[in-house]
């Protein structure tokens, strides 16, 4: 792997020589912030969709060339908030308001973790279908449509209601609006983020009624350009208040927040531990196009996650540059 490194650097020989400058820029002393504990190695948790994977390789390897020594650990994405405070991981690189507010809020009304930036990337994670989906059922993506659909998709495991596709449970997906909002839906929960494509996939070749959990940026925005369900639009009373919306007896009966963020944070002890590499933690910021290009170098192109941070960080010199190497 290292020689086929060398050999993808030398191809891509005019962004080495970028890169060979910006290293130059940092020798020059414009990071002020010190490295700290090198020989402490920064732990990034890992969970299980691609993008996060592959982002969290972009940034360890990044530390790594600022000197770093960086360690991955597989982390539960709803716990990991926890983890960081107590400093046991020491960052976060996709905190999704959809999915994760409610465990990182949690976290931070405790202490022990800091809120690094947010990403001009905005997020969104809602149950979604690939766009062929929209012919064979007249009216998407409003959900009373889909109700009305919801026979195409009715399979074995759900009869007689049809099927919804949902994330792992870790991720914590709600699905008591489907009983709030009255509809013929079962949830089966995949096992895994990339059981989602390969069910995603399956479902595409023959042209089949799918409805599935998905989130935005992810490669599908570009693969499949299917929609989201617009359910009754998300409100904070939705989750607290029965009362309010179109069930009065029910909370739940909204979609999800259309524009989340999406946020970085990190361990309280990490500006003091490894002042530079929390300066850099700090200006780091994925766009949309960004996060789904990571996505897509797995998802649709097959890359292993490292290899594919490797490739991002080729092709984003500029980028990454700025954030290791500008002045304050
Ligand atoms: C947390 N996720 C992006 C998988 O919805």
């Amino acid at each position: 792997m290292k020689q086929s490194l060398v050999k993808k650097i030398g191809v891509l020989g005019a962004s080495a020589i970028i890169a060979c400058s910006a290293v130059g820029a940092q020798a020059a002393g414009k990071i002020t912030a010190k490295l700290g504990d090198v020989d402490a190695p920064i732990i990034i948790p890992t969970h299980d969709w691609s993008s996060q994977i592959v982002m969290s390789n972009v940034v360890g390897q990044l530390m790594e060339k600022m000197g770093y020594e960086v360690e991955y650990l597989p982390t539960d994405s709803q716990s990991v908030y926890e983890s960081v405070r107590i400093g046991d991981v020491h960052m976060e690189l996709e905190v999704w308001e959809g999915s994760f507010a409610t465990s990182f809020n949690a976290a931070l009304d405790k202490g022990g973790i800091i809120d690094a930036g947010t990403h001009d990337a905005i997020t969104r994670e809602e149950w979604w279908y690939p766009a062929y989906v929209a012919d064979l059922c007249p009216g998407l993506p409003d959900w009373k449509a889909l109700e009305k659909c919801y026979e195409l998709f009715v399979t074995l495991d759900t009869e007689p209601n049809a099927r919804y596709l949902d994330g792992p449970v870790e991720w914590l997906n709600d699905t008591r609006r489907i009983e709030a909002l009255g509809m013929h839906f079962t949830t089966v929960n995949a096992v895994t983020g990339a059981t989602l494509w390969a069910e995603l996939e399956s479902a595409a070749k023959r042209k089949a009624p799918i409805v599935l959990f998905n989130w935005s940026p992810n490669f599908t925005d570009v693969v499949y350009g299917g929609a989201f369900i617009e359910f009754p639009e998300f409100d904070p009373a939705c989750k607290t208040d029965a009362s309010w919306g179109v069930n009065p007896d029910m909370t739940n009966d909204c979609g999800s927040p259309a524009g989340g963020y999406l946020k970085k944070v990190a361990w309280d002890g990490m500006p003091r531990k490894w002042p530079a590499a929390y300066k850099v933690l700090t200006r780091i910021n994925f766009t949309t196009f960004m996060v789904g290009t990571m996505a897509k170098l797995v998802d649709a192109d097959g890359m292993e996650y490292d290899d594919a941070a490797t490739k991002w960080i080729e092709d984003n010199v500029a980028v990454w540059s700025n954030w290791l190497y500008a002045s304050e």
